[in-house]
């Protein structure tokens, strides 16, 4: 530990200066006049923020809807609530939900409704299946992607069947465990959805025999920074980092985490940034932060749990 903070605190001096903006999360203003907000709408992505600011009037501010279901996020006030007048001039509010719209109102003034939609940040990736292969025959995803076989027309029949032949029964390997998929002209699509990460086989019955197999790899959702993935940053992860990089600890499950300025490597640029962001207020970590999330970069690291 003591050669680690002697780094740490070369790294600091070092480098602190040189450190590049790319923030992760946006923060979005809305307005408040006297019976409008300016813009009514925004779609943002999880992990952004909106601040309200206050113009003129005198607001009390709400999330959801008049006479929203209570229990739900429509509810009033569930999620915030907040005046806003000249002496509480603005509020923010940080979105971590995921793939809803959330509504909000001026409780002084209920006609007055707006609303936020927070984008899915999941995709759906492709699979031919044609020539006796499926193609790409790996694909790398994260949890709560999906994958889309697609049956090449007037190719033979094929199955799509995860596992493996003689897979260890009650595993994913265990043969059709998870998905056992005609792929033919008569059912050419097949579609399932990953919430799991791992690392899944699976293969085409008919011919397996002849090489017919493929791998869906699914990637933990990490919070990037977060080297010793414990859901918050902080010097430890640093500390994490340099021991990894300088002081042969084991290569980490999920390098990505440690990838901070994510240009693919996990260097010592990477502990830099995370302690120049920490206690120099410089630029945040690249998306997935400050929530957990997909990496959207293709690189070579990958996010094992
Ligand atoms: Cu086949």
């Amino acid at each position: 530990m003591h050669s680690i903070l002697k780094i740490l605190v070369v790294v600091v001096f070092s480098f602190s200066g040189i450190l590049c903006d790319d923030a992760g999360a946006e923060d979005y203003q809305i307005n408040f006049f006297n019976s409008a907000f300016i813009p009514t709408s925004l779609t943002i992505e999880a992990g952004d923020s909106v601040t309200w600011n206050w113009v003129s009037g005198s607001h009390q501010l709400n999330s959801g809807f008049p006479g929203g279901t209570p229990g739900t996020p429509d509810e009033p006030g569930a999620l915030f609530s907040a005046t806003i007048d000249p002496q509480n001039p603005t509020f923010s509010h940080t979105f971590t939900e995921m793939g809803i719209t959330i509504g909000f109102y001026d409780a002084n003034n209920p006609a007055q409704i707006g609303s936020i939609t927070i984008l899915d940040d999941t995709l759906t990736f492709e699979v031919d299946v044609v020539d006796n292969s499926y193609i790409p025959q790996i694909i790398e995803i994260f949890e709560g992607d999906r994958v889309r076989w697609i049956h090449e027309p007037m190719e033979m029949l094929h199955t799509v069947t995860s596992g493996m032949p003689g897979g260890a029964p009650g595993t994913i390997e265990e043969a059709g465990a998870l998905f056992d998929e005609e792929s033919s002209d008569l059912n050419p699509i097949f579609e399932y959805t990953f919430d799991n990460a791992m690392e899944l086989p699976y293969f085409c019955i008919p011919h397996v025999a002849f090489g017919m197999v493929g791998q869906v790899i699914i990637q933990d959702r990490f919070i990037r920074g977060d080297s010793d993935r414990n859901g918050v940053l902080g010097i430890g992860d640093a500390i994490f980092s340099l021991g990894f990089l300088f002081q042969g600890a084991a290569t980490p499950n999920c390098l990505d985490a440690l990838d901070v300025s994510d240009d693919g490597q996990v260097d010592i640029a990477d502990p830099v940034s995370l302690l120049g962001y920490l206690f120099s207020s410089t630029a945040a970590p690249a998306a997935p932060f400050p929530t957990e999330g997909p990496d959207r970069t293709v690189d070579s690291l990958l996010c094992h749990p």
